[in-house]
């Protein structure tokens, strides 16, 4: 075996990652203790509690004591620069908004091989009521010149990926940046954000995978180029193969969860339920706030079609409830969701080579017992 060069900087001068065959390595047993998901039993809240909100942080959360030394800055092709406090943008009309949000590489422990990175199966997804002001607002009072394509939105985390030295930034193009529906936000139901979900401020952007939604969020900028920055090009691709030019991951692909039946066993998550009806019941969502309009339920090899209630605001899941008549034995259950586009969730996961977009159709499964006071 070749020695390594002890001079050179590992973290600069990375190996390049590989797909892994088999088991989940140490490093990603780490990220997994960093970056909790949902409880999957917390589906049946409209509005995840804090706290039990998926997190999904590249790297140090960074340490603000006090919102009064927080400031926005607003620069680049832009005819007014700006720099503004917490208490100008709290001062500015103010709107609340649920928000179904999930991370895009959700599924990603699911493929085979695996890519190594944060190892989500079902739970990188959650809804929040977010408070804040409308993005377009801030930006129209910079007065963006005629020749910016993108604002660049950039947090106060730095680190290092594949080498790479960068803080946290995304772009969106002028275009998008005028939905109105983009917060700035500093509330996360009816709280401060906490420092895990961007305190004191962040980016909602409704529909998109949960990337585009800057934490910490602390300098906007107008460029006349496509941004290159890592978290833009180097990752949040859909790519067949590492060669592959690709396509940037952007909108939410349509999805549907259930909540658990019956009691877990603890290590292995599998389900023990007694015989008889049992209320199936979970939450459908899709990209852009598009209206979930079938949930099918999978019971083994048969397919039936769920009740779908209409989601509280354009962009929360909306809840779905078969009610199943549970006999003796061992049962896979599955959930399948469609849009009003017609897109509805594949089987099998989509292959990407970096585990991204994964809506296949979630498996629980159940072994039902007559009677489980005998057992
Ligand atoms: N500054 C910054 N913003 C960020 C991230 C980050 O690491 N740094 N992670 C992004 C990703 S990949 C996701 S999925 C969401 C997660 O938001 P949450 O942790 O509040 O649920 O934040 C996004 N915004
Ligand atoms: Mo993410």
């Amino acid at each position: 075996m070749k020695k390594k060069d002890p001079t050179v900087n590992p973290i600069l001068n990375p190996e390049s990652k590989k797909h892994s065959e088999t088991d989940f390595n140490h490093f990603e047993v780490l990220l997994a203790n960093r970056n909790s998901g949902i409880a999957l039993e917390t589906l049946r809240h409209d509005v995840t509690p804090i706290g039990m909100h998926y997190l999904l942080s590249h790297f140090d959360i960074p340490y603000v004591q006090d919102e009064k030394q927080w400031s926005l800055e607003i620069g680049g092709l832009v005819n007014n620069p700006m720099t503004l406090d917490m208490d100008y943008l709290k001062s500015l009309p103010q709107i609340t908004q649920q928000v179904t949000l999930e991370c895009a590489g959700n599924g990603r422990a699911l493929f085979k091989p695996h890519w190594p990175s944060m190892p989500w199966t079902y739970e990188a997804v959650g809804t929040a009521e977010w408070k804040g002001t409308r993005l377009i607002d801030v930006l129209k009072t910079a007065d963006v010149k005629t020749e910016a394509i993108q604002w660049v939105f950039s947090g106060a985390d730095e680190g290092v990926d594949s080498g790479v030295q960068h803080d946290f930034s995304r772009a969106l193009s002028i275009e998008m940046a005028n939905n109105p529906d983009i917060m700035l936000a500093w509330e996360i139901n009816g709280q401060s954000l906490p420092p895990q979900h961007g305190f004191p401020l962040r980016l909602v952007v409704p529909g998109w995978y949960g990337m585009a939604s800057v934490k910490w969020l602390n300098r906007i900028e107008a460029i006349d180029y496509e941004f290159q920055g890592y978290q833009q090009v180097g990752t949040y691709v859909y790519r067949k193969d590492k060669d592959d030019k690709g396509t940037p991951v952007s909108v939410i692909r349509v999805k549907s969860l259930m909540v658990p039946p019956g009691k877990p066993d603890w290590y292995t998550r599998k389900r023990l339920l007694e015989a008889g009806e049992t209320i199936l019941q979970g939450r459908a969502w899709s990209g852009f706030g598009t209206p979930i309009t079938k949930v099918e339920i999978g019971i083994n090899d048969d397919w039936f079609e769920a009740e779908v209630f209409p989601a509280n605001e354009k962009y929360a899941w909306s809840r779905w409830q078969f009610n199943w008549q549970a006999e003796a034995g061992y049962h896979q259950l599955k959930c399948r969701a469609t849009d009003a586009n017609g897109d509805t969730q594949p089987l099998e996961p989509p292959w990407d080579n970096s585990g991204f977009g994964n809506n296949c159709v979630q498996i629980t499964e159940v072994w039902v017992e007559d009677d489980l006071s005998n057992v």
